[in-house]
């Protein structure tokens, strides 16, 4: 039987302490731009109802507005073509939330060149050193873009080509899609995918091959300079949109102290 008082037991005294991953959410939070040709996705936006005032004497609320895909945010397999008979965010299985986190610190090549992306190579010196990326786990690709999240300018790094924030090459995305039984795929930057994807051999590989391979996405993470290389637990709470694409997410991550 699961030992659930013990873990209640280790939350209370601290034993495993709750790290936070989630991005804040307000009018600044960076969002992606796409070519100008495609649609573009909504910042998000509070609008107040009522601040214990006439349009509500005790009680303060708001309406707020924003793309599903903004901030700290969850791709379902719907969010893609090659995925686009999976399920949508309301569908995917609760039990597909939660998982162990391996997280890949890839922080000074990143710092190094902003248009790192990590190979299947460097997946196989991770294993080697750290053991087997476990089934039904989150993988964290950290790069220390989150430091960078309150300077949209600076988050998305661009110039006259493009975005450039690093990411994953077409095949990594691949392997890390068919090769290992994976929630999905973490990163700290605006989305799972390169700044540089648009233009890969496979455009978007990690939306192409997570999504279609029936995988996720978690986006705009921080903190991951906290957690371990493994031994933490990752819980996602995307919003239940019925036939939504993705949802802002807050990202819990269990880590033992
Ligand atoms: C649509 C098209 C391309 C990309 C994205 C969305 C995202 O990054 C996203 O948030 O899913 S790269
Ligand atoms: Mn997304």
């Amino acid at each position: 039987m699961a030992n659930l008082s013990a873990l209640a037991q280790e939350l209370a005294s601290g034993a495993v302490q709750v790290i936070d991953l989630t991005s804040p959410l307000h009018e600044e939070t960076p969002i992606l731009t796409l070519p100008p040709e495609f649609g573009q996705t909504a910042k998000f936006k509070l609008e107040q109802i009522s601040n214990y005032d006439e349009k509500g004497p005790a009680w303060y609320w708001n309406n707020f507005h924003t793309g599903e895909h903004t901030g700290t945010h969850f791709d379902a397999p719907n969010h893609w073509v090659t995925g686009k008979d999976l399920d949508d965010v309301s569908q995917v299985p609760p039990s597909r939330l939660i998982g162990p986190a391996v997280v890949l610190d890839f922080v000074k090549e990143a710092a190094a060149n902003p248009d790192f992306l990590l190979e299947v190579s460097h997946i196989e010196a991770w294993e080697k050193e750290h053991g087997a990326i476990p089934k039904g786990a989150w993988v964290l690709f950290r790069t220390g873009w989150s430091k960078f999240g309150d300077d949209p300018v600076a988050f998305a790094n661009a110039d006259e080509n493009g975005p450039h924030t690093p990411g994953l090459p077409p095949e990594c995305a691949e392997y890390l899609g068919t090769k290992r039984d994976i929630l999905g795929l973490g990163v700290e930057t605006v989305g799972i995918d390169a700044g540089g994807a648009f233009g890969m051999s496979v455009p978007f590989p990690c939306h192409n091959m997570l999504m279609g391979n029936n995988k996720y996405g978690l986006t705009q993470l921080r903190n991951l300079d906290k957690l371990p290389p493994q031994g933490a637990i990752v819980i996602a709470a995307p919003l239940k949109i019925v036939g939504g694409s993705g949802s802002p997410c807050r990202v819990l991550a269990l880590v033992s102290k």
